[in-house]
């Protein structure tokens, strides 16, 4: 029998190459899809199956982590071998506009998953999407000993997060780990987090569609990685003997300034030329440096990232432009 899985956030970006990893394996998957007004499957279109064909793969579910009867009903009928929860409201500096409903997505959202795992009675293994963006102000490098020091509804969202699925795990006995997984991107990266807000300007600046591009803090460090090699991680996880929890990164530290030097050079543009400041998108409180210290996930589970961020800043400039060429001849 092929194993099957529960992906939360199946339509962003970490779902759609989680997607592809266990299809490849040969999984079932099942994604919980929340109903929006227009579609929002872009990034698993390509593995669409039609609903009338029978002995589909991937099967999508209308349903939403706010909801947790329909947690609980999808749970109690698909009984999947393990569970992904990716789904969330995801991005730091809408959580300071959005405090409450970040909280409910990104926070209580977890709670009900795994109260619907509990209620429902069934046997399973749950990853749990934690952030590095929990450590916040701790400063570097971080591993899975630092105390956390949030500094934003989200981080805070994401350490209640966290230690509900530890407290899961040590009151019920249920195998669910925390994934604390350091920044991660890809050409299918959401278009306003940083660095895809950078290469896709690139690409808008080379074809002349765009002059400037409006950036907050450059001075910020980060430590970036290719998701998906960070969906493998995720895998490894759930395939352990015991469940743990563990930090994924490079351990390489950047700022987004040099990321921003490396896209531009990679397009053929001076980076001064076009970038502005705009206070908007400074955040209330910043965390200053993110850099991981990934030994254990190393050690136990034989994880080690591959793309460093040059050669990351460069192939997601590369799909922009390709991307956006092929919009414009098409
Ligand atoms: P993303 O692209 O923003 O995707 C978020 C997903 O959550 C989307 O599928 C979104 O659906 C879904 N979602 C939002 N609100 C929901 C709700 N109320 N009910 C159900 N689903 C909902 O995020 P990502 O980069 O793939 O990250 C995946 C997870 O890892 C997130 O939990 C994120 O917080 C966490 N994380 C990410 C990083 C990173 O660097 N990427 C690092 C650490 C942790 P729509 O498509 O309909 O919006
Ligand atoms: O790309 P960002 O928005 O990512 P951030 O805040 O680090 O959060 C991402 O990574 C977390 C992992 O640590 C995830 F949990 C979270 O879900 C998300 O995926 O911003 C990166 C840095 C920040 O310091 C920000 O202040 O870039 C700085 N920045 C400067 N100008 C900007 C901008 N960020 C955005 N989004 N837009 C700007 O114009």
């Amino acid at each position: 029998m092929s194993k099957s899985a529960l992906i939360t956030g199946i339509t962003g970006q970490d779902g759609s190459y989680l997607t592809e990893l266990l299809l490849e394996k040969g999984y079932t998957v099942h994604g919980l899809v929340r109903r929006s007004s227009s579609f929002n499957t872009g990034r698993i279109d390509h593995l669409y199956e039609d609903p009338h064909d029978e002995g589909r793969s991937l099967v999508l579910h209308h349903a939403d982590l706010g909801d947790g009867v329909a947690l609980v009903n999808l749970l109690r009928d698909l009984r999947p071998d393990e569970v992904y929860n990716l789904g969330a409201q995801s991005h730091v500096r809408v959580s300071f506009d959005s405090p409450l409903y970040t909280g409910d997505v990104t926070g209580m959202g977890t709670v009900r998953l795994l109260e619907a795992i509990r209620a429902s009675g069934i046997d399973t293994r749950i990853y749990q999407a934690s952030s590095s963006e929990m450590f916040g102000a701790a400063p570097p490098p971080q591993n899975e000993a630092t105390p956390f020091h949030p500094r934003s509804p989200y981080g805070c969202a994401k350490v209640f997060g966290y230690w509900s699925t530890v407290n899961y795990r040590e009151a019920y006995g249920l195998f669910a780990v925390n994934g604390i997984l350091f920044n991660h991107e890809s050409p299918r990266r959401g278009e306003t987090f940083v660095t895809r807000k950078i290469t896709r300007a690139v690409a808008r600046i080379r074809a002349g569609l765009q002059r400037h591009l409006y950036l907050g803090n450059l001075d910020a460090v980060r430590d970036w990685g290719y998701a998906p090699e960070y969906v493998e991680a995720m895998w490894l996880m759930l395939q352990a003997d015991a469940p743990d929890d563990y930090v994924v990164a490079t351990g390489v530290a950047t700022s987004v300034r040099d990321f921003l030097q490396e896209a531009f050079r990679a397009g053929g543009l001076d980076w001064e030329e076009h970038v502005r400041f705009d206070p908007k998108y400074e955040r209330p409180s910043e965390v200053d440096a993110l850099i991981g210290d990934a030994a254990k996930a190393q050690d136990r589970l034989g994880w080690k990232p591959r793309v460093m961020w040059p050669e990351l800043a460069r192939l997601m400039v590369e799909a922009d432009i390709s991307a956006l060429d092929a919009e414009l001849s098409g």
